[in-house]
């Protein structure tokens, strides 16, 4: 009777077969209700009847399992009555912006705000872009194949060793005055450590017009350093060589850290050093063309990583290119 009952069941989805569960396999339900019969029955009759009861047990069971497995394979389902609409959706994980495009868009967001443009450029470059215009002399080490990463000799393929190529190209096109920064992803044929990498970002800036100064590249870094890192930062520059600027200078930053008082990021100093800058040498005018008689220019050149690392205290540069969520995630933007 029970058995021909459970067969004439509709149940078509997750919460019918919960009700027959209830109704025939419950604590409550008809099975329970049957074996407790068992003690009225006569003892003679026992045996036989515990086989019944046993018998029907198992169709119950498989008879439930059936059903959950036609449920799941969607099997004879009512398909919109095993979607329970009013379920709240499966979370979209929330992505969050990796820290070096975090930094990069906040330092072209400060010169943006001092009216230079986003000039963007080819990671592979020819030899005139990334070194000959740029001044650098043929037996210059970072022309070496230890430096540099060379897709093919004669003619010169490289990986850019500095987006300094993109302002090239941007001069070359001739139309002054020039106000641009040039981020992107730079190559050198370092050994990976915790401080240096095969690749690495950059941002480049450079400002050419008729009586630009080293004042002007002073006051201009100086607004981007109090932008980037606080009113209370100070400044200071050391001459420095590059072949690419005269004069030359290397600017540092007051530590972060320690407030100038010394500690292991400043190797007790109280100074870092975030950037290389200088007057464009006339040469490189010359060779995009430029009469370097009537206009003069500033450039100056950023590792992002390094930036990143001071900002948010972080020690190892390979955690950049880890791709290691638990550092990432640090990161994301709260909700
Ligand atoms: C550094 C130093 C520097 C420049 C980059 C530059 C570009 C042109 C002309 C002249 Cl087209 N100069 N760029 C100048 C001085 C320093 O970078 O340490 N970068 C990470």
């Amino acid at each position: 009777m029970i058995k021909s009952e459970m067969e004439n069941e509709k149940v078509t989805n997750a919460a019918g077969l919960e009700l027959f569960r209830i109704k025939y396999l419950g604590t409550k339900g008809l099975l329970k209700q049957a074996m407790g019969e068992m003690k009225n029955v006569a003892i003679e009759k026992k045996k036989e009847a515990g086989v019944l009861l046993n018998d029907l047990k198992s169709d119950l069971e498989q008879y439930f399992n059936q059903l959950q497995e036609n449920i799941n394979t969607g099997k004879n389902a009512e398909k919109i009555s095993v979607i329970d609409v009013s379920l709240p959706g499966d979370p979209l994980p929330l992505g969050g912006r990796h820290p070096i495009s975090l930094v990069q868009n906040k330092i072209i967001h400060i010169f943006q705000r001092l009216g230079f443009a986003v000039a963007e450029g080819p990671e592979i470059e020819d030899d005139w872009h990334n070194f000959t215009a740029l001044n650098l002399p043929e037996d210059h080490p970072a022309r070496d194949m230890q430096d540099t990463f060379f897709i093919s000799k004669n003619p010169d393929w490289l990986l850019r060793t500095h987006t300094s190529s993109v302002q090239i190209r941007e001069m070359e096109k001739g139309k002054l005055p020039l106000r641009i920064i040039c981020p992107g992803r730079v190559y050198r044929n370092e050994t990976i450590s915790a401080r240096a990498h095969c690749f690495f970002n950059q941002v480049e800036g450079l400002y050419i017009a008729e009586n630009v100064s080293f004042a002007d590249l002073k006051q201009t870094l100086y607004f981007f350093v109090k932008e980037m890192f606080g009113e209370r930062v100070q400044i200071r520059f050391r001459p420095s060589y590059f072949p690419f600027t005269e004069p030359s200078a290397e600017m540092d930053i007051s530590c972060l850290i320690c407030g100038g008082k010394g500690c292991n990021v400043c190797k007790k100093t109280g100074w870092v050093e975030i950037l290389g800058c200088g007057m464009v040498h006339p040469q490189v005018l010359e060779n995009c063309g430029m009469d370097s008689r009537k206009y003069t220019g500033f450039a100056f050149g950023m590792g992002i990583e390094r930036i990143t690392m001071l900002l948010y205290e972080i020690k190892d540069l390979r955690l950049f290119s880890e791709n290691d969520l638990r550092f990432l995630q640090q990161f994301a933007p709260a909700l």
